[in-house]
């Protein structure tokens, strides 16, 4: 079987973990947001591409879902003394060394897919990891911050880790612009995969500024929508809040109330056949399949890979429904 999956960060990457384990025979391609990726000290890194590729090729640190296991901040701290900044993301001595090889390949002309290739060609995460487009897409957020000495607010636009990272998302985003998407291409391979699946999944990742900067790729939203097969999500909100993150702040930036069913109504029928709550939402199963959507409520924490697995057994199951519909 041949899956396609949007992923992000730190949902999508334990999401595709699950399905693995699912689906051990499955042909998994999957659509990597790159609206996240920062260039700091002078190279590229792609914080959701690597949360995938660490994950499941074995190397990320757990519990924060990012980053490398039994990592040291040593080019950190040396860089922070001789006043280098920024301090406020946290690259590990053995990320810096993904991030040197990826702005090595890229000063050397390969593209972005190529180079995620090569990195994955070391950590073998068992999926084929595409991201979204060759071109460079950013994600800004506009904020007001507080001005100084209580002076009126300041509005500008942050870089999405600094609003995520530094700012916490302690102030509303105003906007949410994935800077660059309106001229991105579909990286090579995105529109056959797309073309080529039995089945496409949007995995509880980040609706807005993870899926929702996919499909702002010109191209993407309209060959899943025309792809003819199953398209399934799952709900990354569970019981009115993000499971994870804080995909609330970035849902009000485009109006979309922080619920199971206001997300499947914002990515809407024409894109999604079917959508799984959490079983605490079981009651807005009415409200989803009103819209169009085919819904179950089913339990959605990823508390661990077997949980996980789970979940992507009941959106491959809700898929074939909606196939022999
Ligand atoms: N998230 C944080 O909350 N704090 C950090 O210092 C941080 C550093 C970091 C470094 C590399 C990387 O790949 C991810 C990192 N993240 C950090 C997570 C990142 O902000 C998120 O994973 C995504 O951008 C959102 O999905």
């Amino acid at each position: 079987m041949r899956i396609v999956v949007l992923a992000g960060g730190i949902g999508g990457a334990r999401f595709l973990r699950g399905l693995k384990r699912a689906v051990p025979d499955a042909d998994i391609t999957v659509i990597g947001n790159t609206g996240d990726d920062i260039h700091l000290f002078g190279l590229k890194v792609c914080p959701d591409l690597d949360t995938v590729m660490y994950t499941l090729g074995g190397g990320i640190n757990e519990e924060q879902g990012w980053g490398r296991t039994d990592e040291s901040f040593h080019v950190k701290e040396e860089l922070a003394a001789y006043g280098v900044g920024p301090e406020w993301f946290g690259l590990g001595d053995r990320d810096f060394a993904t991030h040197i090889v990826r702005t090595q390949m890229l000063g050397a002309g390969f593209p972005l897919s190529a180079v995620t290739e090569a990195l994955c060609d070391r950590w073998q995460p068992g999926v084929r990891l595409i991201p979204m487009s060759d071109d460079r897409v950013e994600t800004h957020v506009a904020v007001t911050l507080p001005g100084a000495d209580g002076g009126p607010g300041e509005r500008k636009a942050v870089h999405f880790q600094e609003y995520w990272v530094r700012l916490r998302a302690s102030v509303p985003a105003e906007a949410v612009v994935p800077v660059g998407a309106e001229h991105a291409k579909p990286a090579p391979g995105v529109l056959e995969a797309v073309a080529e699946a039995d089945v496409i999944l949007f995995p509880p990742s980040n609706p807005v500024v993870s899926v929702g900067t996919i499909l702002a790729v010109p191209g993407i939203r309209e060959a899943i929508a025309d792809a003819g097969v199953p398209v399934v999500g799952l709900s990354p909100i569970v019981g009115d809040a993000p499971v994870r993150g804080m995909a609330d702040k970035v849902l009000a930036a485009v109006g979309v109330e922080a619920t199971a069913a206001a997300v499947a109504e914002h990515y809407g029928s024409g894109l999604l056949d079917g959508w799984l709550v959490d079983t605490v939402d079981a009651g807005s199963v009415e409200r989803v399949e009103a819209a169009g959507i085919r819904c179950r409520a089913v339990p959605l924490m990823m508390t661990d890979v077997d949980a996980a697995a789970r979940m992507a057994q009941e959106a491959l199951a809700l898929a074939e429904e909606v196939r022999s519909a």
